[in-house]
């Protein structure tokens, strides 16, 4: 017995209970209190068959990840995990909630497996950057195959139980009390008296893989086929090989050693950072205790363009109804229309079924009156990026919407507080910036006002987390945290091909950096008409917001992949743009009109030129308080923008860098090009000097909040 496993008797059962909340991390108490049960039950002669169970929301979800990096405290998990194995009694896995990473290999580990309904099971190491470290890699091909091993593995996503059952992973589904359901599975094998079932013993399931091995490498390749720049899929992979190349205790014997060589290196550092980075940036430093959000029964959204229809999808897919109000009802069709577009591609490729998706257009109601929207708990504006507009709904939407309601306008970058001030209630409104497509992006920039409520932002976080988003509170300023720092790198992009760069050299040295796409694809992707309108809205500024080259495209009417040209040429249906000797001409003649001198630009300086301008612009962001914490900045540009997560974000890397590093050869750039914006950011420079980080910084502001 200790503080974290206890041992209960049900008759000839002994039932073994984790209770580590919150999530029954395996952290070194309840190793050692798992053992020593293990232990004690194998002498006890009393004892035919032993239940494993986790207390609380969930079976374990792993290893303690905050162990990771700290020297090993015995029994480690393996061993804990074979000794359970070895027991000359049956061990039955009570499953429920999320039985992930080193909780998932603890049930391989047991003889049997029962899951209470709803359960999923799965291993996400390889999200972390790391492989299943205590037999998964070994265990789950035995039990399921390598092929479908492998899907489970590498994709790291979990598996409802009632998949997992079909290919073997648990062996019942629990109908009515779990615990009573796995006594009575283990009193039923305890009474057969066989040796127990290990999976370890198994080879069945391999026999296919080692006759020939060419379906599993088919597998592999198109399951790692998207992991650029990533270690762990290829590890993975390697670890799933060996399970059918090698004898088991070979097998577990290098997982180990791959597990050890991968949680030591920077690719999962950086990816454990964004683990708790992600659930840090939700927490607001100055919300006072016990603040508890209003419920959120209805939603209102206004417009049903594509920003409108997408926030809808994602309410309709939690279950909470949505109206969506437009001026007209041809708008509102239209708006429908797509929505139910989308909703079938899902279905096309299996992720829907017809059923769910008139489950969810059930939700969603259209109306061309405003009145409409005066039950809604939360009303979302979504029209255009226009200023007045949205003021004049918000006056109105003040006289509707009921006292209660949280207003939010979802903007990318304009004065969340000027429009607040349109009504009486300033305090119950905030703004929301959900990416596009806002169905499928996981990043949501909530924007605290100046007069937000703190249950209004609690409100907003929380059903942020309900509709399966990564929410990060920001403060007011143009673009706030992600768009802000994009203009930074957007301002140096032009620069470097008037300075000597071509569009496709500078895509290929960011996509090299790890970025999905390069500034000139993503522009011509997004359409260069946006930035356009938005630069002739603002004026261009002195301190450098003309984009020459982009506005000139944007005249000729190149708008990019829409209109088949942008920075690139694009044939008809191709999303790959072919380089364009006229877009070429053009820089070379702007930069002649401006009387720069074109030169060779390395991959390093380009790198280096769009990335520390941002890095820049987050250090001035943090120092303002615009976002929280150096993590917040990196959950927004890896969740929102394709920073390689492997990277951990600009900050993050930052601090890899050495800051020295980056203010040295940001004040380098700013020096030769007599570009004053890329001058380091005081709080850049002051940290430099000091040879702190971004990370110390974030740990002092949190300490004193
Ligand atoms: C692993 O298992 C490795 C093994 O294969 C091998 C190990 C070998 C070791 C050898 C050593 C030499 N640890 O997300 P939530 C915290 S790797 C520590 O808000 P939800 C979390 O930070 C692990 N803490 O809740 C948060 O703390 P806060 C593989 C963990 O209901 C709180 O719990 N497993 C933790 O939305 C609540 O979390 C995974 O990757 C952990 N493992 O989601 C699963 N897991 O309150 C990771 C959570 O202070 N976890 N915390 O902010 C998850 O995906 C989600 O937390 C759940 C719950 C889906 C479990």
């Amino acid at each position: 017995m200790s503080d974290v496993v206890s041992v209960t008797r049900d008759g000839d059962v002994a039932v073994v209970t984790i209770d580590n909340p919150p999530v029954n991390a395996l952290s070194h108490a309840v190793r050692k209190g798992v053992f020593d049960a293990m232990a004690a039950l194998r002498e006890d002669s009393e004892v035919k068959a032993i239940v494993l169970a986790c207390a609380g929301r969930t079976f374990s979800a792993g290893a303690d990840i905050t162990e990771f990096g700290k020297p090993p405290q015995p029994p480690a998990l393996i061993e804990m995990i074979n000794a359970i194995e070895a027991m000359p009694k049956p061990v039955v896995a009570a499953l429920h909630g999320t039985v992930l990473g080193g909780g998932f290999e603890v049930a391989l580990g047991c003889h049997h497996r029962i899951a209470a309904p709803g359960t999923r099971v799965g291993l996400p190491e390889v999200k972390l950057g790391i492989l299943p470290g205590a037999g998964g890699t070994q265990r789950l091909p035995r039990l399921i195959g390598a092929i479908e091993a492998l899907k489970i593995i590498v994709s790291g996503d979990p598996v409802p139980a009632e998949e997992a059952l079909k290919f073997g992973a648990i062996d019942e589904i629990a109908t009515g009390d779990l615990t009573q359901a796995a006594v009575a599975l283990a009193k039923k094998v305890g009474a057969e008296g066989k040796e127990p079932a290990r999976v370890s013993d198994r080879d069945d399931k391999l026999a296919d893989v080692k006759a020939d091995p060419t379906a599993f490498n088919e597998a592999a390749g198109k399951l790692t086929a998207r992991a650029r720049g990533l270690e762990a899929p290829h590890a993975c992979v390697e670890a799933v090989k060996w399970s059918f190349e090698l004898p088991i205790e070979e097998g577990l014997k290098r997982e180990r050693e791959a597990f050890m060589k991968l949680v030591a290196g920077d690719q999962s550092k950086a990816q454990r950072h964004l683990f708790f980075a992600e659930r840090q940036a939700a927490k607001v430093l100055d919300m006072p205790k016990g603040t508890k959000p209003r419920a959120v029964d209805k939603v209102a959204v206004i417009g049903a363009g594509t920003m409108g229809g997408g926030i809808s999808m994602n309410f309709a897919n939690a279950g909470i109804p949505v109206t969506i109000v437009e001026t007209s009802q041809e708008a509102l069709d239209r708006g429908f229309g797509t929505i139910e577009k989308n909703y079938n591609i899902s279905v096309s490729r299996g992720r829907m079924t017809e059923a769910d998706v008139r489950q969810r257009m059930s939700l969603l109601t259209g109306s061309t009156d405003m009145n409409d929207v005066a039950d809604a708990d939360l009303i979302i504006e979504a029209v255009f990026e226009e200023m007045d507009i949205k003021k004049q709904i918000f006056s109105k939407l003040d006289e509707i919407a009921k006292p209660t309601a949280v207003l939010a306008t979802n903007t990318s970058y304009l004065d969340v507080n000027a429009i607040a001030n349109m009504t009486k209630r300033p305090s119950s409104v905030l703004g929301t910036h959900f990416f596009s497509p806002a169905n499928v992006m996981k990043l949501l920039e909530i924007v605290r006002g100046a007069e937000t409520a703190p249950d209004v932002l609690a409100t907003v976080i929380d059903v942020g987390r309900k509709i399966k988003k990564v929410p990060v509170v920001v403060g007011v300023c143009f673009g706030f945290v992600g768009n802000r720092m994009l203009r930074a790198r957007s301002l140096e992009t032009e620069r470097l091909l008037l300075e000597g760069a071509t569009p496709q050299q500078v895509d290929k040295a960011i996509t090299g950096f790890g970025f999905p796409m390069g500034p000139f694809a993503m522009g011509d992707l997004a359409g260069l008409d946006i930035g356009w309108r938005i630069r002739k809205q603002m004026g261009a500024t002195a301190d450098g917001g003309r984009a020459d080259i982009a506005d000139a495209l944007c005249e000729m009417g190149r708008f990019g992949q829409k209109t088949g040209r942008g920075f690139y040429i694009y044939e008809k249906g191709a999303r790959a743009g072919i380089p364009d000797p006229e877009v070429e001409a053009l820089i070379v003649e702007t930069a002649a009109k401006q009387g720069i001198e074109r030169r060779e630009i390395g991959d390093e300086e380009i790198v280096e030129r769009l990335i520390y301008p941002m890095i820049s612009e987050g250090a001035k962001i943090l120092e303002e308080g615009v976002a929280q914490r150096p993590g917040d900045i990196d959950v927004v540009w890896v969740n929102g923008y394709g920073f390689p997560v492997w990277r951990g974000g600009p900050m993050f890397y930052a601090d890899q860098v050495g800051l020295k590093h980056v203010r040295n050869r940001l004040a380098h750039y700013a020096e030769v090009s007599g570009n004053a914006a890329l001058k380091p950011a005081p709080l850049l420079d002051r940290l430099a000097d000091e040879g702190s980080t971004f990370a110390a910084y974030g740990r002092e502001k949190e300490r004193t909040a």
